[in-house]
């Protein structure tokens, strides 16, 4: 399977993308039932207390709370404070806060600088807004955004130091998992270096994803190249771009091994997939690469320089995951 593109607008690069990948996952799936039956492909999921929707987990706070503590309550579960970007989505967070017995929701948007912007990423375009009547009036000081109940939900600009009857919605993205027999399968779609990736696997209670056999590569093929995952917002750059695996030979030159705590095993003693010439520890200016990725379409391995950086592939008990099924 080759994986290309033009260098188009995002847009015109994601249909290209979904043509081209009917094909292979017609193929896939025919795989799937007749030789792997043991696998499947899971819904997007979110943590346990977190909700899913619409490539999004949502999760609602404490009562009780100010803006800035909410802010912070989010950053501390690894997402930021909402932000609402359609009607579709507003009113689905208005239907899990019902019955919170709040006042108020505090969301990401706030005013900086004399401009409502979301406080996490200022270059998030003001696409949706959903002000009740004459707000924002920020006329006593009021300088951050929230759902207010006793405006039906609608938009209202409150004071930021406010915290009674006030709680809050975090976001993060929701991610596809696909699991084999072994173990599940998780695709960051953002980039780190082979270390920090790895310290992101063990953060979430797994570790980089070490591939044993051609069942788990059909597993990887179902979660990077799920059409569902590839009309999430970034998924069209993740399906031909490099990823991390935890394969390394850091310990000794030549000598590879998944570098799995509690689980190391020497990669040369069980299934392999390296590409012609691989792994040829040709770095650039003569550095060692000594860390594993594997590419999209052909699912082969490479070495590379371990400081490089791109997504990643955790694996995870099945343990670890709790489903969150769209509703
Ligand atoms: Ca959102
Ligand atoms: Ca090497
Ligand atoms: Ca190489």
């Amino acid at each position: 399977m080759k994986v290309s593109f033009d260098a188009k607008t995002k847009t015109e690069a994601f249909s290209l993308n979904q043509k081209k990948m009917l094909q292979p996952l017609v193929f896939v799936v025919a795989i799937a039932f007749v030789t792997v039956t043991a696998d499947r492909i899971d819904e997007f999921m979110c943590p346990k207390g977190w909700r899913y929707f619409k490539y999004s987990c949502y999760y609602i706070g404490d009562v009780g709370v100010d803006f800035s503590d909410a802010e912070m309550s989010c950053i501390d579960l690894d997402s930021e404070l909402a932000a609402i970007s359609s009607k579709e989505e507003h009113n689905y967070i208005k239907s899990i806060v019902q019955d919170t017995g709040a006042k108020g929701v505090w969301f990401g948007l706030a005013l900086k600088y004399g401009d409502w912007e979301y406080v996490h990423d200022w270059r998030f375009p003001l696409t949706f807004l959903n002000w009740a009547k004459n707000e924002p009036d920020t006329s006593s000081g009021a300088g951050c955004g929230a759902l207010y109940k006793p405006l039906g939900w609608a938009w209202k600009a409150e004071r930021c130091g406010t915290s009674t009857g006030m709680t809050y919605v975090c976001e993060k993205r929701a991610f596809l998992h696909a699991c084999a027999s072994r173990t599940c399968f998780k695709l960051l779609d953002y980039r780190k270096s082979y270390a920090n990736a790895k310290a992101d696997c063990k953060g979430r209670g797994g570790s980089l994803a070490s591939i044993r056999s051609e069942e788990e590569i059909n597993a990887v093929k179902d979660t990077v190249f799920s059409s569902r995952f590839l009309s999430s917002p970034d998924g069209w750059k993740v399906g031909r771009s490099d990823i991390w695996l935890a394969g390394s030979d850091s310990g000794s030159e030549g000598v590879w091994y998944w570098d799995i705590e509690g689980q190391r095993q020497k990669i040369s003693d069980g299934f392999s997939n390296w590409m012609d010439n691989e792994p040829n520890n040709a770095g650039p200016s003569g550095r060692d690469e000594n860390c594993m990725i594997m590419r999209p379409g052909s699912w082969e391995w490479n070495d590379i320089m371990c400081d490089s950086s791109t997504y990643f592939l955790c694996e995870l008990s099945e343990q670890v995951l709790i489903a969150i099924t769209d509703s």
